[in-house]
């Protein structure tokens, strides 16, 4: 079994420097929100692997090439004879204002459906990674995500979900509606500030939220605050960790860098405190390079930026 598993959409991701209405250079990159996280675990030396659905070309090529050269196994991914690949079309206007075009309806990822996540779901794993990308993808992949999930937790996975929420693929309500369920099955449920209220009703305060989820069975809850750090609500107490500072480029990728720290940290048996300042760390990293995961760190690399505080 592996450390980590992690079930989603892997996209080609088609990059350019400026306005994509003016045109120029595209450079292109594997993305994806569970790909991501398992590159990033991957590079601190843990084992994982990633489930989806990849196009039957050069593209699904292109994914499952990058991800075995990162280290992460892609022995679980099913071959779509027919749909294409999910492009997203990706144009940078400051650092952390970037807009994203999905050409992803229809894709091989987003037919996902509980067949593909049965065997390895079946072979197990520590840590089941998840976010709220996948279940906006298509009923199929709403099934798979849920079944996944709830097999797992019953088996003694440690189950994770990242809200991450997509205006573009959804609604708030029914991104609510999709992933409030789905917190049953999870121990570990991170989002950012303005996700919360999403795993709970529309305007719920923080407290709350973190109340019905520990009702739930959610024990850790990791509000994520951006350039001010995480608050980690357990039931230890609360806990603020800042943000490194850092020289922000690329923003996109960071909410996945943290979770890949967090997760890498739990794996390690380290306590709250070394979890969440891993987890800023590898987000540091995350923003301070361009590309969702190319400039994540490997183990050496963690304490470059060993210098800030907890409080
Ligand atoms: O929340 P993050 O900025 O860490 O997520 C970025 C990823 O999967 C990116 O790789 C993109 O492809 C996506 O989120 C997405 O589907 O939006
Ligand atoms: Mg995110």
């Amino acid at each position: 079994a592996v450390d980590l598993l992690t079930v989603g959409e892997s996209l080609v991701s088609l990059r350019a420097a400026g306005p994509l209405a003016v045109g120029g250079a595209l450079t292109m990159h594997v993305a994806g929100a569970e790909s991501n996280v398992a590159i990033g675990l991957a590079r601190l030396g843990h084992r994982t692997a990633w489930v989806g659905r990849v196009s039957d070309d050069e593209l699904g090529e292109y994914v499952l090439r990058q991800l075995r050269a990162e280290g992460v196994r892609v022995d679980g991914v099913t071959t779509d004879p027919e749909r294409p690949a999910g492009l997203m079309f990706l144009e940078r206007r400051t650092a952390d204002l970037t807009r994203v075009r999905y050409h992803r309806a229809g894709s091989a990822g987003s037919a996902l459906g509980v067949e593909d996540v049965r065997a390895p779901i079946a072979e197990g794993a520590r840590v089941l990674h998840l976010t709220g990308i996948t279940p906006a993808l298509s009923d199929s992949a709403r099934e798979a995500v849920t079944w996944a999930a709830e097999t797992a937790s019953r088996s003694g996975t440690l189950v994770c979900l990242d809200v991450n929420y997509r205006a573009r693929l959804w609604t708030r309500e029914e991104a609510r509606a999709a992933l409030t369920p789905l917190t049953t099955y999870a121990s570990l449920v991170i989002a950012s500030a303005d996700e919360l209220d999403l795993v709970d009703e529309p305007g719920a305060a923080e407290s709350t939220v973190v109340a019905r989820l520990a009702a739930r069975g959610v024990d850790t809850v990791l509000v994520k605050l951006g350039a001010d750090g995480v608050r980690a609500h357990t039931r230890e107490g609360v806990r603020h960790v800042a943000a490194v500072p850092v020289t922000a480029v690329d923003t996109v990728g960071a909410g996945d860098a943290f979770s890949a720290g967090y997760l890498s940290g739990l794996l390690d048996g380290l306590d709250l405190d070394d979890r969440l300042r891993r987890a800023v760390t590898v987000g540091a990293f995350a923003v301070s390079s361009h590309g969702d995961w190319e400039g994540l760190p490997r183990r050496a690399d963690l304490s470059l930026l060993d210098e800030h505080e907890t409080g």
